[in-house]
This record gives structure tokens, sequence and C-alpha cells, in this order.
């Protein structure tokens, strides 16, 4: 009888193994384990961070290892981002803050949606030194990390002046600039994340980054959720993230003031910030070429043979293609 409970420990050893054995085996060979990525936004302007974040998060390909908020009221962005990811079950992401500077309460587009989020209860840890996390995070991971910006980058550019080596142990995905294409297909413009601080983005390219891929304009500013595909993501009210995202979208429509948005029961705003999230795993449905861009003081991004170089997102393979691609992936769908 004195066996029976021995025999049980071996098959419940057995029987654990079983069950653990598919997490902790090492990957098959040739198999890609996730990117290290950083989150660096300006996540509670425009609604496109908080639609992008959700991407990531649902992108196996891409590990989550920090957000880090940047420009204005960094609180305020922090409590969206966080409150984001406690949805979505991922407060094991810290949240750094970056540079702040002043921010009225009605440029808060989501404020309503976090005014009483108590940033101090977010269960993961919110580090006020978030160029320092990013420094830390960087020099530290035995893989490059893909910091995939999507917002002006004042933090990024304090980050590299801090700690010179920390571009060559990593990837630059970025939104920015406007290289042939404006905004709705129109004449170049300097482009918002590079006009609130042109220096701090010249800083960034000039840095000897692993790699720089962007999309500028041309190829993020003509991305949204329309008809089927955006009709499925309003109809998951029954996926947390998701229903967060249209909750975000709803607070953020009727106070934006840049333009009338009064159509988001029926598609997206565009979409600028998802091109980024998907560049920094996949270019299957774009065209890039490699690009010498200068950054003038009133935020345009030019050719320029003295400029440092880019691949840059010039055009899309397919366009439709990367929609629908994007509403199957927040839906978790394949
Ligand atoms: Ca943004």
């Amino acid at each position: 009888m004195r066996r029976f409970p021995f025999i049980r420990v071996i098959a419940c050893a057995i029987l654990l193994t079983s069950w653990l054995s598919p997490v902790f085996a090492a990957p098959p060979a040739g198999a890609k384990l996730p990117i290290p990525v950083v989150f660096h936004t300006d996540i509670g302007t425009d609604i496109d961070d908080t639609w992008a974040l959700a991407q990531l998060l649902r992108s196996p390909e891409l590990d989550l290892k920090l957000v880090l908020v940047d420009t204005n009221d960094t609180r305020y962005r922090a409590k969206v981002a966080a409150r984001l990811l406690e949805i979505a079950g991922r407060t094991d992401v810290p949240i750094g803050l970056g540079v702040a500077s002043p921010m009225r309460e009605q440029e808060q587009n989501q404020l309503p949606w976090v005014r009483d989020y108590d940033l101090t209860a977010y269960r993961g840890r919110v580090l006020d030194d978030g160029v320092g996390a990013l420094i830390e995070l960087v020099m530290n991971s035995p893989e490059p990390v893909s910091v995939v910006s999507v917002g002006a980058v004042p933090a990024l550019a304090r980050a590299i002046e801090r700690e010179p080596k920390l571009a060559s142990r990593a990837r630059f995905v970025g939104m920015h600039g406007s290289v042939d294409i404006g905004y709705g297909g129109g004449p170049v413009v300097a482009e918002a994340n590079v006009k609130v601080d042109p220096a701090a983005l010249r800083a960034v390219l000039a840095a000897p980054w692993q790699d720089v891929l962007l999309t500028p304009l041309d190829t993020c500013g003509n991305v949204d959720l329309d008809g089927a595909n955006y009709h499925a993501v309003w109809c998951a009210t029954a996926d947390p993230l998701l229903r967060a995202v249209i909750e975000g979208y709803c607070v953020f429509a009727p106070r934006v003031t840049w333009m009338k948005c009064d159509f988001f029961t029926q598609r997206s705003t565009t979409l600028f910030d998802c091109v980024a999230v998907y560049l920094a795993y996949s270019e299957d449905l774009v065209e890039t070429e490699t690009v010498r861009i200068k950054v003038t003081d009133d935020g345009f991004t030019v050719r320029d043979p003295a400029g440092p170089s880019a691949r840059v997102a010039l055009r899309w393979k397919d366009h439709a293609g990367f929609e629908s691609h994007l509403a199957h992936r927040l839906l978790q769908q394949r």
C-alpha cells in the first residue's frame, strides 16, 4: 500500500512534465524567438496609439518589454497605457516616463477614460526615469531590442546622449515624416511626430542603429479600418481589450479638435501608428527604399545625400491586405 503514494508522485511528475514541456521546451531549430520591443508613444493624444498598443499586445512575434510615454503630460499618458495593459492582463510590462512638458486638459483626448484611474495602483512598475529604464533594458538585453516609436522623440534623443552605445544595440522602427506624400495623399508636410521636436529626431536618425525603418505618411497616412474590418472589431464586445480600444475611441471622438470625428460607429480614424508596429515584425506588404534624409528645423523630412540613411516604406504592395491583416490580428484570427 505504501508504494501507491510514490507511484502517484511519479505519475503526477510525468503528467506535469507533459503539461509544462510546451512552455519550457527549447524552441524548435530555426524557430524565431519573439523580438524584445519598447513601445515609445505619445498615447492619449491621437487614438491610433491605443489601437497600435492593442495590436502590439496581440502580435506573437513581439515581446513587449517597456512602454515609454513621451512628451507633454507623461503621467496622463502613462495612465492610458496602464489601464490598457491592466485590461490586457499585462501588468508585467513596466511603464517609463519620458520627457514631460505642460499639456492642457482639453488636449488630453482620452482624459474621461482615465480621470479616476490611480496610477499608483498599477500593479506593474511605473518608472519616473523612463530614459534610464530604456538604457538599462537595451544595454542588458541579450537580443537586440526594437524601439517602435510612434511619437515625437525627445526621450530617445536624451537616451542616446546619455548612453551613446544604445543605438548600436537596437533597431529603430518609427512612424515619422512625409517623404513624397503628405496627409490625405496631399503634398509633403511637416509631419506631427517630427514637427514637435525636429532636433530630437535629427539626433535619433543620425545615431548608429542596427537598422532604421520608417513608415512616413507615404504609407501610414492612408490606413484605417472600415466596412467589415471595422464592424468586426466594433462588435467584439466580449473581448475586453478591443472593447477598451472602442471605449477609448468613443471618448476621444467628441474631444478631438483637429477633425470632426462623427464617423466613429462606421470606421476608425487613420491608424498611422499601426503600420510601425507591423514593420517591427514584417515588411511583406510594403515596398521599402533606402533614403538619405535630412530633418529640417521646421519639421520636414527631405531627401539629402548628406543625411543619414534610413530604410523607408514608401509604397504599399498590398494596402487592402494590410487593413485586413490588422483587423484579423486585433481579433486574434488567422
Ligand atoms: Ca502617436
